[in-house]
């Protein structure tokens, strides 16, 4: 496929790329919320954009249905990141991974017990992970949305979420006790495409570097 297809997803990662497009020159022709296109023009004739999933971005451009993509660490860990390049920490679409239990649950308790622990969640690699490296014992209930829910139900005593404001725990009784990693949106590129367009892909990665601002950025200032 001549030219360059960027994979998005719409919201907030639309949203926030947005600035780090115009930097590129690439303005889209249409608005993703209110157009049902999944294939939006831009002012560059030689420049596309599919509109997916967020949790499908990295698939489309592993399998080459997109050159780049914008995908949050999340949803990079939970695929795995196999056939990406990932070159650039945007710093776009932050938050934190945590773990979050119904308020006065005693979470320090329940995992010092040696207990099994019921971990509801749609991250189940970085939920696995994260209770493996910390000797616990957890049953995973894979849910694909509204993993607040669980706890207030019983059928989970954890979750494992996302969370930036700090307003959906709150409104529903819950509290955030450990975070497992801090999450921004990454930059990733198709391999192949790299070899093959390396000189306009290049241009984009040094565009968005400019405005970028990576979470590690913060150390050092
Ligand atoms: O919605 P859909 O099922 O299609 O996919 P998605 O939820 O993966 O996509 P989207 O667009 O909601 O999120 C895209 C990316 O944004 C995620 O992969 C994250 O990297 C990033 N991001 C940043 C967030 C949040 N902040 C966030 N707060 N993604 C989701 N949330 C949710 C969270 O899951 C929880 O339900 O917002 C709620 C908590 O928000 P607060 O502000 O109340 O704490
Ligand atoms: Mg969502």
């Amino acid at each position: 496929m001549n030219g360059i297809t960027i994979a998005l997803s719409k919201g907030r990662i639309f949203e926030e790329t947005r600035p780090l497009l115009a930097e590129a020159g690439i303005v889209p022709a249409e608005d993703p919320e209110s157009s049902r296109k999944l294939i939006i023009g831009t002012n560059r004739p030689e420049v596309r954009i599919i509109i997916v999933r967020a949790s499908d971005v990295p698939t489309y451009v592993q399998h080459g249905g997109a050159d780049l993509g914008i995908a949050g660490r999340d949803v990079l860990m939970e695929h795995g990141g196999q056939g990406l390049y990932q070159p650039l920490d945007l710093g776009i679409a932050r938050c934190r991974m945590m773990v979050a239990v119904p308020e006065g649950f005693d979470y320090a308790m329940a995992v010092r017990r040696g207990a099994r622990l019921k971990v509801a969640t749609k991250y189940l690699q970085i939920a696995r992970q994260h209770f493996a490296s910390k000797g616990v014992h957890v049953d995973l209930i894979k849910l694909y949305g509204s993993m607040e829910l669980a706890p207030l139900v019983g059928m989970s005593d954890a979750i494992v979420d996302l969370v930036s404001s700090g307003n959906t725990l709150k409104a529903n009784h819950l509290v955030a006790v450990e975070e497992i990693a801090a999450i921004s949106a990454r930059l990733v590129l198709n391999q192949a495409s790299l070899k093959m367009k390396r000189k306009e892909l290049q241009f984009l990665m040094e565009a968005f570097a400019r405005v970028a601002k990576p979470l590690d950025a913060e150390v050092s200032v």
